[in-house]
This record gives C-alpha cells, sequence and structure tokens, in this order.
C-alpha cells in the first residue's frame, strides 16, 4: 500500500476513482447522470424513470464496487499468507435475495443522501424503488433463508461465497382467473440486471453422460476416467452482497449454462451446423427456469443436471481459488466450509470425490477425508414425499462415474456399520445409500449425510424428529454429528427496510445497536406497559395498516378499514399448511352472522397470499375456495360490515415488505410434525403482530421467548398427531358431531360460495371428509375457541397492544445473525476478517 500512495499515476486514477466511492448527495447525483449518459447513452431530459432506475442502481452498485473488491482481495491475501482465512460456500439451488436497490442504500447508510440526489433531478425516491424487477430465484422459506443468511454472514464480516444457479426465469408470476392461479413466466431479467456482473472468463466445464473408462497412470497403477459425451460451460454472474455498515462486501456466484464452444466445433467439423446450434440450445436451456415445487418432482432429469452443474462449477472454482493463492489440495478443508443447502446440492459430495480421486490423482481416503471435512447438510423437511430421490437408471445415464463412485462410498460406509452392527441386515438396508425396494433409488439425504461432519435441522421440534424418524438410524449411529441450528431472518430487510417507522421508534427509544444486535430489543419490555409508548407503537402498526390497506386497494380494489383486526396467512399454498383451515373459522364466523346478525364480533380483516405448484391441483383448489368464500363475503352487506376476506396475488418478497408490518395476528397453522421450522413466524413476531399457531416448527420456541401468555396455540401436538394417525384416524366422525362443521360442509356441498356449482371444489372436500391427511377437522374446535380468545383479547387494545411490543422485545434471537453465528462457531469454525478501505476511499455519511 506504501507503492501505491507513492505512484503518482495511481494516486490520479484514485481522486477518479474517488468520484464514484463519495457518499455524498452531489457525488450521487452526478453519477446517475453520467451513468444515465454514459452508460445507457440517453439524455437526462428525455430518459424514462426505468432509465433514472438503472442509472441510479449503477451508481450504487459503484459505491459498492471498491469494497467489493477490497473484500476478495482481502480474503485472497488473507488466504495466501495462511492467516487462517476459512471461506463459507453456501450451496443452495434458490436464492430468494428480493430487491436489491434499497437494501444497498440501508446497508450503505445513504438514503438520505440518495432521496436528495433523486429530488435534485425530479424524481422521487420511492418510486423508482418500486420499478425493481425482483429476482425470484427461490419458491420459498429455504430460498429466502439462504438470501437472510449471506446478508448475516456480511454483516458480521465473515468471508463467504453464495453458489447457486442463475436462473433465466425464475419463480413464475402468479395471475388470478376467475379465482384460479394462472402460472405467466418471469422475465425478470428482460430490463437487464443492473446489480450483476459477468465474469465471462470465470468458466467450468462440466460433461454429462457418457461412459467411465481404466488406464493406467505413469506410475503404472491403474486408474478410473469419465468421458462424458456431453459438455455444457458455465459461467459466473456475480452479485455483490454488502454487510450492514460494514465495509465487507461478500459474492453472491450464480452460474449460467452456455454451449460449449468445443463441442460446437466437432459438430462444425462433421459439417452439421444444424445439430451445432441445437446443442446450443439444449446446453442453454440448463438454467433456464426454476422448478416451481416447494418439494421435489419425482424424476426430471433437467433437475438433476441443473443440481450437478451448479455444484460441479462451485466446486471447480473452489479449487482454482485454492490453486491461485497457492495452497497445498490437503488444505481444502481448512479454507472452505461447504453448506448443502438440503439435498439438492447433495451430489457434490461425489463431485468432489471425483475431482479429488480422478483429477488430482488423490488416494480414496485422503478424498474422502478432505471431503466429509469440507461438507455440512441441513435438511429442511420431514415429509417423506419431499425427500429426494434418483431412479438409478436415470442416474446412470446422466453421471455414470458418479454412480460407480457413489457405489465405492456406500461399499466403504456400510462396511463400517457391519461392523457396528453386525448381521443387522434389516438396518443395513434402511441406512443403504440405495433404496432397493421395488424401484432402485439412490436416497440424496443419505448420500448427504455419509459425506458430511454434521448434520442439523432447522427448528429444536424438527431436529428431535429428524433424530427418531427419518435420519433415525443414523442419529444412532454418529450422534455427535446431529446438532441444531433455529432458522433466522435478516433484522435489516425485515425490520430496518420494510418497516421504517417501527425502526425509527425503537432506536429512538434504545438506541441502534439492536439493529445487529437484536437482543437488545429486550430493553423494549420496559415500555410494555408505558401508556406513552405503547400510543406510539399503536400508532405505527395503524400507519402500516393504512399503507397495506391503500395498497390493497389500489391492485385488488377491496378496501379495508385499518381499524380492523388484520389477520395474515402468507407463505406457499400447501395441504400441510392448512390455509382451508383458516378458511373454516372464516366460514363459521359467517354462519354464525347469518344465523345471528346483531352477533358481537370484532370486524376482521384476513388476508391471504401465496402460490401454489403448478402440477398440484389440491393447493389450487385452495386458492379457488379463498377467492369463492372471498367473493361471496365480501359483496354480503350483511357480512362486509364485518369480514372481509383479500388474496393478494403474486407474493414475493417486495410485497411481503409491506404485510408483515400490517399484520395484527400471524397464521402459523401446519399440523403440528409437518412444518420443519417456518420463517414468515418470525418475520411476523418481530414487527409486533401476535401468532396463533400450532406447536410446531419454531413456533413452539417463538412461544417459548415471547412467553405463553403472548402467544396463542392450538391443536393436536406431533406426538397426539402421531397417536391418532397410529389409532385410526376418521375426519367424517368430526363432521356428524359438530352441527357447526356439518352445517359448514353442506353449505359447500351446496355450492353456496360458488353461483351453484356443486363440482369444482369437490375433490378438496371429499379429501377432508374421507382422508383430511393434515387432520384439519380434528384441530378445528381447538382453533376456532382459540380464535374467540383472540377476539375477546382485541376489544382490550392496551393489552393487545402491550402483548405486541412483548413480541417484538423478546424475538431477537430470531435473528438470521443469531443463527450464523452458531453455524460459523460450531459448525464452520470461520471467524471475523474485518475489511478496511484505504482512507481516500472510507467515505461515510
Ligand atoms: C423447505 C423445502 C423445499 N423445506 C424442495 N423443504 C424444494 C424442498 O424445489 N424443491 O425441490 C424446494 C423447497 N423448503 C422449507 O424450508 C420448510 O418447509 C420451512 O419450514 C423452513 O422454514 C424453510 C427454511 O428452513
Amino acid at each position: 500500500s506504501k507503492n501505491r500512495i507513492s505512484d503518482p499515476r495511481i494516486e490520479e486514477l484514485l481522486t477518479v476513482v474517488q468520484s464514484r466511492t463519495s457518499l455524498s448527495a452531489h457525488s450521487i447525483k452526478q453519477g446517475i447522470l453520467e451513468h444515465l449518459i454514459y452508460s445507457l447513452g440517453r439524455s437526462p431530459h428525455e430518459a424514462p424513470k426505468q432509465a433514472y432506475y438503472k442509472a441510479l442502481a449503477f451508481a450504487i452498485r459503484d459505491r459498492l464496487q471498491h469494497r467489493w473488491i477490497n473484500t476478495v482481495q482481502n480474503y485472497l491475501k488473507g488466504v495466501r499468507l495462511k492467516k487462517d482465512v476459512k471461506v463459507v460456500c453456501y450451496f443452495s439451488a434458490e436464492f430468494m435475495i428480493g430487491p436489491q436497490l434499497e437494501n444497498s442504500l440501508i446497508n450503505l447508510g445513504i438514503e438520505p443522501e440518495v432521496r436528495k440526489a433523486v429530488a435534485d433531478l425530479g424524481k422521487d425516491l420511492d418510486e423508482l424503488i418500486a420499478l425493481e424487477a425482483e429476482p425470484g430465484l427461490g419458491n420459498g422459506g429455504l430460498g429466502r433463508l439462504a438470501a437472510c443468511y449471506l446478508d448475516s454472514l456480511a454483516t458480521l464480516e465473515r468471508p463467504a461465497i453464495g453458489y447457486g444457479i442463475r436462473y433465466e426465469f425464475g419463480i413464475f408470476d402468479q395471475h388470478i382467473r376467475d379465482g384460479w392461479q394462472v402460472e405467466m413466466t418471469d422475465k425478470w431479467l428482460r430490463g437487464g440486471n443492473p446489480w450483476e456482473i459477468a465474469k465471462p472468463e470465470v468458466a467450468y466445464y462440466v460433461g454429462f453422460g457418457g461412459h467411465s473408462e481404466s488406464y493406467r497412470d505413469n506410475r503404472g497403477d491403474i486408474r478410473m476416467r469419465w468421458i462424458p459425451d456431453r459438455m455444457v460451460k458455465g459461467v459466473a454472474f456475480d452479485t455483490p452482497v454488502p454487510g450492514y455498515r460494514v465495509n465487507t462486501c461478500n459474492t453472491l456466484r450464480l452460474w449460467s449454462a452456455e454451449a460449449c464452444e468445443s463441442f460446437d466445433f466437432q459438430a462444425f467439423n462433421t459439417g452439421d451446423y444444424y445439430q451445432a446450434v441445437e446443442e446450443k440450445v439444449i446446453s442453454e436451456t440448463l438454467t433456464k427456469v426454476l422448478y416451481p415445487n416447494d418439494e421435489p418432482e419425482a424424476g426430471k432429469k433437467l433437475r438433476l443436471s441443473q443440481q450437478y452443474f451448479f455444484v460441479s462449477c462451485s466446486l471447480q472454482d473452489m479449487l482454482h481459488l485454492l490453486d491461485i493463492t497457492g495452497q497445498a489440495i490437503t488444505e481444502f478443508p481448512d479454507r472452505f466450509a461447504a453448506q448443502l443447502n438440503d439435498t439438492h446440492p447433495a451430489i457434490a459430495v461425489a463431485e468432489l470425490m471425483r475431482l479429488l480421486i480422478d483429477e488430482r490423482l488423490l488416494s480414496w481416503d485422503d478424498a474422502w477425508q478432505i471431503t466429509c471435512r469440507t461438507f455440512s447438510y441441513t435438511n429442511h423437511t420431514l415429509m417423506p414425499e419431499a425427500l429426494e430421490a434418483w431412479s438409478l437408471a436415470l442416474f446412470q445415464d446422466l453421471l455414470p462415474r458418479h454412480l460407480e463412485i457413489i457405489y465405492e462410498i456406500n461399499r466403504h460406509f456400510l462396511d463400517e456399520v457391519r461392523q457396528r452392527y453386525p448381521g443387522d441386515d434389516e438396518r443395513i438396508a434402511k441406512l443403504s445409500l440405495f433404496d432397493e425396494t421395488n424401484l432402485r433409488h439412490l436416497r440424496m439425504a443419505h448420500l448427504a449425510c455419509v459425506g458430511s461432519h454434521s448434520i442439523n435441522g432447522v427448528a429444536e421440534l424438527h431436529t428431535e424428529l429428524l433424530q427418531t424418524s427419518i435420519l433415525k438410524e443414523f442419529y444412532e449411529l454418529w450422534p455427535v454429528r446431529f446438532n441444531n441450528k433455529t432458522n433466522g431472518v435478516s433484522p435489516r430487510r425485515f425490520m430496518v427496510l420494510a418497516n421504517p417507522d417501527l425502526t425509527e421508534l425503537i432506536t429512538e427509544t434504545i438506541g441502534p445497536q439492536w439493529i445487529t444486535r437484536t437482543d437488545q430489543l429486550q430493553k423494549l419490555e420496559a415500555y410494555a406497559e408505558d401508556p406513552n409508548f405503547r400510543q406510539r407503537w399503536l400508532a405505527v402498526k395503524h400507519d402500516n395498516k393504512v399503507r397495506l390497506a391503500g395498497y390493497i386497494q389500489k391492485q385488488i380494489g377491496i378496501s379495508l378499514d385499518p381499524s380492523w383486526l388484520f389477520d395474515i396467512q402468507i407463505k406457499r399454498i400447501h395441504e400441510y399448511k392448512r390455509q382451508h383451515l383458516n378458511l373454516l373459522y372464516i366460514l363459521t364466523l359467517y354462519c354464525r352472522l347469518k344465523r345471528n346478525p346483531t352477533l358481537k364480533l370484532p370486524p376482521q380483516a384476513f388476508i391471504f397470499a401465496g402460490k401454489a405448484a403448478p402440477n398440484y391441483a389440491m393447493a389450487k383448489s385452495i386458492i379457488k375456495f379463498i377467492h369463492a368464500v372471498a367473493e361471496t363475503i365480501n359483496h354480503d352487506p350483511e357480512i362486509n360490515c364485518l369480514l372481509r376476506v383479500v388474496f393478494i396475488p403474486n407474493f414475493n418478497v417486495q410485497k411481503s415488505q409491506i404485510i408483515y408490518p400490517a399484520a395484527d395476528l400471524s397464521e402459523q397453522i401446519s399440523l403440528a410434525g409437518t412444518e420443519a421450522s417456518g420463517t414468515g413466524n418470525m418475520k411476523f413476531a418481530l414487527n409486533g403482530a401476535l401468532t396463533i399457531g400450532t406447536l410446531d416448527g419454531a413456533n413452539i420456541e417463538i412461544r417459548e421467548r415471547v412467553g405463553a401468555e403472548n402467544f396463542f396455540d392450538f391443536g393436536h401436538q406431533a406426538f397426539e398427531v402421531q397417536r391418532l394417525k397410529r389409532e385410526g384416524y376418521s375426519p367424517s366422525s368430526y363432521i356428524e358431531n359438530d352441527q357447526q362443521l356439518a352445517e359448514i360442509f353442506h353449505l359447500l356441498d351446496t355450492g353456496h360460495f360458488t353461483h351453484g356449482d356443486r363440482e369444482i371444489l369437490l375433490p378438496l372436500l371429499d379429501n377432508i371428509r374421507s382422508i383430511d391427511p393434515y387432520m384439519v377437522l380434528a384441530d378445528y374446535a381447538d382453533y376456532i375457541s382459540c380464535h374467540e380468545r383472540i377476539c375477546s383479547l382485541w376489544q382490550d387494545q392496551d393489552k393487545w397492544t402491550s402483548m405486541s411490543i412483548l413480541n417484538t422485545a423478546r424475538s431477537g434471537c430470531f435473528s438470521s445473525d443469531r443463527a450464523i453465528r452458531e453455524y460459523c462457531d460450531q459448525i464452520w469454525k470461520v471467524g471475523p476478517v474485518p475489511i478496511k478501505l484505504p482512507p481516500e476511499n472510507a467515505d461515510r455519511p
């Protein structure tokens, strides 16, 4: 750095650079204008708003760039000097990062300066922010969790790379036609993406298909190698991940598939130009589209190809980073900790083995040691149908060499098991990487367990159930590998960004440290009974409800009174999440009001949002069911003065930021034992909503933290659900024994909510009556009486507000910072690496 400062040529450059690093309003305004002209070729007089958004995004990205470059340089330097720098590599098929502009402003702390700069140009910052197309590169909680974890890693100054797929089409856009979900492609890259930087030279080749063969190496030993019959090139697209008020700026590296020139060339040589073009098209379909299921779809070859593609690129990239820093291959697990976000990247275990054995020529034992020390695995679901398993025929066809390696892993593994449990064939069959019953399948969760030194669930109950059900035999074999890491959410995005008024009130009351030290929210407890504070808290909630009501009025045309109780369920639509249980409560109120129009009832607005997997008929019927009930209730003057029902189409991160802060009541009503954790539950609680919830996933821990008296739990517990199932659950008996339920089902059967159509909801209704796989009817009565308690509490607004304050005050541990600290300390062993900037670039407002 001495050199740099004394070099006049670099000095001169630095002043140029400074015009792009300064955080003053004047410099940012200059930056916007320069980008309008030089990057976008627009006259500032005529440029459309979209161009202003983009120019602003570029100007902000400029102000991240030196932090980003410095961060990466710093890590490389640390690794080179063997300063024990270790990098977290978060492998995930999904990263639901949401809009980037406002998040960058908040983390840099320059929103006021930028607002001024934009206003000086005659534009409104909020309007420009709203123009950003959201990268919807995920389905739901799992993908959003990955994004929150990147945010916390950067904020905690931990070296980290998120590795994933740059889907050209993210999660589909949901439209509603006649109450039904219609899917439209999400062309999020249409207007270009100012946040990513393509790095065409950071590219790796990934093989598919073909066969493996043996050969003699130059020492005369027999080795194996893979001769793929297709190759695809993976190109890196990097997005900056700035931490909150620190200089650390980590990288989200997403791989995009391209045809590989050398292979086109073969086809050219044989004169088959069209074949070559076709190859190109096939290659590029690899990263075209995100699979829109919240659980895997059986046997889709393209899906396995996507998984292998991004994992192979990422591992090759890590090996490359090791090489360029002059490290020995044996250092790999000391330089990188790779987390498998569910089993989607579990093929990484076999791929790292292949790279180490076939390409780096390591011995099996050395390679296996490196592999197990590198990986750790997070499980996100207990649902048996959501456990990934690939048919051997398909797998063999796509990854023949990997299958050989996996057979070998299994042979070593089962030898170890046989030594521990001689003659216990049943146990061996249960542990094997291969499911030998009927069609033979490879169990990806088993591969992930065997190849990892840590296996974790995402909430206490979930981890416990993992250990006693789907991974029981693994737990018995390796109890010390198992641990719990309860999920967390980013307080920057879901409080500071989503709820600025609450942020201001909290900061004014207890200071700003809570934003990175959420345990300090506890200081709010002292104000829970303070009438003045309570008043202000209530006023913030009211304003947030006004904002949401305004949005709903504008987008859907339904008016809501912000003084009503806002009761909200937003999440993927799934039978296990039981949106239809919520509907049964609404229908119960409807029947009661019809019977007795003068019934005393607090006015309530029920708000739903969420997408259904396009091939999940029951979930799509639930959306139709919500709309049918909404239409009937909202148009009935006898009812709509007390009840209204709204479905907000196309739920995404952007919308969630308007919705969470406006909730009075959070619906977390999955059947106990089915929701691994939930993270929306945490976002609601942090924003001061009270929860009505089952004792499922992280609900249990939220209830423990906020206090049972500030949480509304109901329903059967997980062990009771198991017992009910064992003893034979009969849904129809609940209808026979409950007049109210019988009345509701009768109304539904006569088409009362569907313009007389008796068919449209029949499959859903029959499924509940005959099977009710998620025991909606078993929990119905308790759910209703729980809501009754909530209604009477709502009358006491002071009490409600105190409880709301306590929910926020005591939910600090659901910050993703807490979760990431635990992962770093207990699994990854990755410490902070603070990033210092050269003084001339260290501008901060
Ligand atoms: C969760 C998934 C998931 N669990 C397969 N499993 C997917 C599985 O495209 N696929 O194939 C996509 C997603 N997602 C969720 O993870 C859990 O249901 C939530 O309870 C949990 O909070 C979240 C984060 O841990």
